[in-house]
């Protein structure tokens, strides 16, 4: 018997969900959307954005800040653009209502523009992207979140985690997918090192006082770094540039002002692009389709791992086992069923 971890099949983990979405306040079709992709999350061993996220999602609602029932204003300000206005509730809701006018729309104009704004975000973004793949289509998708991050060269925070997700259709099969923070981790993954009293790896983050750190809480106290130095760096500020004031909303700087110490979700838009290869590829779809295989096979064919691979054998192994949950964290999550809960983040 396993007394460390506790045993939950994928239904199990997307009841206890919504549940605790439910009890704690969230409407029926937000905590829905939000307990979908911490269940994809958590099925997927992608820890840092699965049941963890309850207990974010949660402590969030309680600083007040967050609508907990606002349902998105769809907007349709050019054929190829659907803007979605989550009104301070979660993206997530606003991402599933703006999917079909932004498939619609791709298919119609070759590409189109999902811009999401208002929103607290927390998800990863490889469910979104996946879904823009379903349907034939190559899907990017990025967000700021709350100024974590030194540029490249700096010590001081001025991006968030951002992260950016790209998904491409294959036959028959799961997509290419990459999607990752362009700081060198998630801030999720330094805070899961924190709750389990782990060290963190050089190069992760620095400490106040801007010198290197391998202790979890010092990085998040100071600040995180972004990956492959001044050129994540430069990613980095595209994303904030992109997701923020070109569809009129925040940069992680202004999401982290408004939280101000609350140690909220942040607070900020979510850009998403869908391309249609019908459309753009000249009319040889299959001929194109056979030569990205045969670039995607040279990859694989030398024993180099695709993105996602290691995340599409875990999804075949929980879909077939269920999951195994960390008693710490389930006990947490638990704890949030009851009225006096309090919370351990
Ligand atoms: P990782 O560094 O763990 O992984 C990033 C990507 O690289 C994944 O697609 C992963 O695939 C792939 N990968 C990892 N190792 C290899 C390898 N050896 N060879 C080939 N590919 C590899 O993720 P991050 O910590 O950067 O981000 C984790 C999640 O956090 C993301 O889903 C992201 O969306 C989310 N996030 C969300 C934020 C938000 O504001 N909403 C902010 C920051 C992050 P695989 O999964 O198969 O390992
Ligand atoms: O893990 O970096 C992160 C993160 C930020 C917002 C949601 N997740």
């Amino acid at each position: 018997m396993n007394t460390d971890h506790i045993h939950l099949s994928i239904d199990q983990v997307y009841e206890l969900s919504f549940d605790v979405l439910t009890h704690n306040g969230f409407s029926a079709a937000h905590a829905a959307a939000i307990a979908k992709t911490i269940t994809a999350g958590q099925r997927d061993d992608c820890q840092s954005h699965g049941l963890y996220r309850l207990l974010v999602c949660v402590r969030t609602l309680k600083t007040g800040l967050v609508d907990a029932a606002a349902l998105p204003l769809i907007t349709h300000p050019t054929p190829a653009v659907v803007q979605v206005d989550a009104q301070r509730a979660y993206s997530l809701l606003a991402f599933q209502e703006g999917l079909p006018h932004l498939v619609e729309k791709a298919k119609s104009n070759g590409v189109a523009v999902l811009a999401i704004n208002n929103c607290f975000h927390f998800s990863a973004l490889w469910p979104e992207v996946e879904a823009i793949a379903q349907h034939g289509l190559a899907g990017l998708a990025m967000t700021p979140s709350h100024s974590w991050v030194a540029p490249a060269g700096g010590t001081r925070p001025v991006f968030g985690t951002n992260p950016f997700a790209f998904a491409w259709p294959r036959p028959g099969g799961y997509p290419y997918v990459f999607d990752f923070a362009t700081s060198m981790v998630a801030r999720g993954e330094i805070e899961l090192h924190r709750r389990s009293g782990r060290a963190i790896p050089e190069g992760w983050a620095i400490d106040r006082d801007g010198r290197p750190t391998t202790d979890a809480a010092a990085g998040l106290d100071g600040a995180m770094l972004t990956f492959g130095s001044y050129k994540g760096s430069a990613l980095s500020t595209m994303i904030e540039l992109l997701a923020g004031p070109l569809i009129g909303d925040w940069t992680s700087l202004q999401s982290q002002a408004f939280d101000n110490g609350a140690g909220g979700t942040p607070l900020h838009g979510e850009l998403v692009i869908a391309l249609d290869p019908d459309i753009l590829g000249r009319g040889q779809r299959a001929i194109n389709a056979s030569s990205a295989e045969a670039m995607l096979d040279a990859i694989s064919g030398q024993g180099a791992r695709l993105p996602s691979e290691r995340r599409f054998k875990a999804r075949a192994v929980s879909e077939r086992e269920g999951v195994w949950v960390g008693r710490a964290l389930y006990d947490d999550v638990m704890a949030l069923s009851t009225p006096s809960s309090s919370l351990r983040t």
